[in-house]
């Protein structure tokens, strides 16, 4: 059983919304691909990571909060990310002030057509940098396939997350591939595990409720002015 997971947002108080401190993205550019020490993680810009199974739409997900269709690159094979990919995103405050946030492109977890090492080391390295204790990752963006839902390779990332006390939203992608009652039951079982306000579902191809994600994730994050 997943204990509820701590959510991002300043005015955590259950069931209602979270506080929008951000109003809209200016721009985003590719900084760099990073597998190990590196000064980019320790710049004092607040990070979100796109984490999730391989194949689950993270990068996809990045292009559709952002608005860049071809920014990340969305691969047919999974397993295609194979760095942490980071991308600086100029944010405009609700204050008129402008800042940024790094978002953080995670390689796919458990892709079963790559050797075990592979896999493993890909796996190590999703770990070092989450449970990493001083790079500024404010939130977590944690991706589930609506069609596969929640999977017990979720569940261990979720668990390693829950340990290292970060804040984590779940975000449900590909809802265009479910009907009205899959979609359902979906979100009963979710709500076994979750706070309704740590979910969020949508569909990163067709686009439909990205504004609820941009809201539960970029919009609520405190950028570095
Ligand atoms: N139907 C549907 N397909 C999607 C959606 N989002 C992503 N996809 C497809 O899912 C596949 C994987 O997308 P990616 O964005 O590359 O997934 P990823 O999680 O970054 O994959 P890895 O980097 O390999 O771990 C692509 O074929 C996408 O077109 C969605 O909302 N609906
Ligand atoms: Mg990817």
């Amino acid at each position: 059983m997943i204990k509820p997971v701590k959510t991002g947002f300043s005015n955590d108080k259950r069931g209602e919304a979270c506080t929008i401190v951000c109003m809209k993205i200016l721009d985003t550019q590719f900084v760099q691909g990073v597998v190990n020490e590196t000064a980019v993680l320790y710049d004092g810009t607040p990070h979100i990571a796109f984490i999730g199974r391989s194949n689950v739409g993270k990068s996809s997900t990045l292009n559709a909060v952002t608005g860049k269709r071809r920014m990340v690159k969305v691969g047919q094979t999974p397993g295609k990310t194979k760095e942490i990919n980071f991308f600086k995103t100029r944010v405009l405050n609700d204050d008129e002030s402008q800042g940024h946030i790094y978002l953080v492109d995670l390689p796919g977890y458990g892709y079963a057509k790559v050797s075990k090492d592979k896999r493993n080391q890909l796996k190590d390295l999703i770990d070092w940098y989450i449970t990493h204790p001083e790079v500024d990752l404010e939130l977590i963006c944690l991706i589930i396939d609506a069609k596969v839902g929640l999977t017990d390779l979720d569940i261990a990332m979720i668990q390693t997350i829950q340990k290292r006390n970060r804040n984590m939203v779940l975000a449900v992608n590909k809802i265009d591939k479910l009907n009205q009652k899959s979609l359902s039951q979906l979100k009963k079982d979710l709500l076994e595990h979750f706070l309704p306000e740590q979910v969020v579902y949508y569909s990163a191809e067709t686009k439909k409720h990205v504004d609820k994600l941009l809201e539960k994730t970029i919009y609520s994050v405190k950028a570095k002015v």
